[in-house]
């Protein structure tokens, strides 16, 4: 397995500006330490930015031992224990990173809830990586929606990479199989399947994610490279429950959190971490095709608290 694209830092500066609001300055901290009033407040602001009860009440345990043992003393270094202990949440594993095939096509699978971004998001990544000189192919695996073909397909138009499609009504399995035929055929680099919005609660369709996610497997070995999962960020806490369920039907390696640029709760990316496992590999901030971005970790905990002095 290789890594498809790196982090490139100097692109992420500016993008997690006013992401949480986590207004540390409502946490009242007195001069010799917190007390149990500032250390609710903070519970509070971090439950209300989307971190979830588990990630917060591990950010609070952190707060609560570190006073302990007289360290937390002060706003300053209550910042640096929290940014300590979120990185710690995050992983080293730096953001972003797609694993890619070391030989024979990269097998991408976008998948999610209907309308949280997922075409969109496989145009953008598309548009990135035929920028970064891939040979992208993008395979319409929604026969179900009246459009969805003809979504994908100008978007693909646009970007000028190749683009897949089965008949209406058809097996998006059969879609997702054809793809795969063609790229190997015509020297693909990468295979984008967009697949059709599913409420994680209908039975019927996550049996037919698995049989795509199946067919894959059974077509090209280590495939698919990535099982994407796109979230709408502005969901909240719901974004856990919707991870949940499509880990029960196939293997989600990685998130694409879209429509980041509408939500101030980014607390999302640690909850979805620390509950799951499953890092934010990319996040769209915007409709356009250059609104994609890879996951920075570091850019992030800098800017959950870019309030601060
Ligand atoms: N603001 C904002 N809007 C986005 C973003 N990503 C997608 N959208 C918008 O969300 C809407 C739905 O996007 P689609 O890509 O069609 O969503 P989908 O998941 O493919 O929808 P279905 O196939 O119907 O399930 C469109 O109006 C997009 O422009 C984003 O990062 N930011
Ligand atoms: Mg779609």
């Amino acid at each position: 397995m290789s890594r498809l694209f790196k982090t490139r830092p100097e692109r992420k500066k500016g993008i997690w500006r006013s992401l949480v609001d986590l207004a540390l300055t409502d946490v009242r901290v007195a001069a010799g330490g917190l007390d149990e009033a500032s250390l609710e407040a903070l519970e509070e602001t971090l439950l209300r930015a989307d971190f979830g009860v588990p990630a917060t009440m591990r950010l609070i345990d952190r707060a609560e031992r570190e006073l302990k043992r007289g360290k937390a003393r002060g706003q300053a270094m209550l910042v640096e224990t929290l940014k300590a202990e979120i990185a710690d949440i995050l992983g080293d594993e730096s953001g972003g990173e797609l694993v890619g095939a070391s030989s024979g096509p990269t097998v991408y699978l976008v998948v999610g809830v209907n309308g949280v971004g997922k075409t969109t998001s496989v145009a953008k990544l598309a548009h990135l990586l035929a920028a970064q000189g891939q040979r992208v192919m993008v395979a319409a695996a929604d026969t179900y929606r009246a459009g969805a073909v003809a979504q994908l397909e100008t978007w693909a138009t646009r970007i000028g990479v190749d683009f897949l499609k089965g008949q209406q009504g058809g097996d998006p399995a059969a879609v997702a199989f054809d793809a795969l035929e063609a790229a190997e055929s015509r020297g693909i680099d990468v295979v984008l399947i967009d697949t059709a919005g599913r409420l994680h609660t209908n039975r019927d369709l996550m049996q037919e994610l698995e049989k795509i996610d199946r067919v894959v497997r059974r077509r090209i070995e280590g495939a698919p490279h990535e099982t994407l999962l796109v979230l709408d960020a502005t969901v909240g806490q719901n974004a856990t429950r919707q991870l949940e369920a499509f880990k029960g039907a196939v293997d989600v390696s990685g998130i694409i959190l879209a429509k980041l640029d509408s939500s101030s709760r980014g607390g999302i990316v640690v909850a979805l971490r620390q509950e799951h496992g499953v890092p934010v590999k990319l996040v769209g901030t915007g409709e356009g095709l250059g609104d994609l971005s890879t996951f920075d970790p570091d850019a992030f905990v800098e800017a959950v608290f870019a309030s601060e002095p």
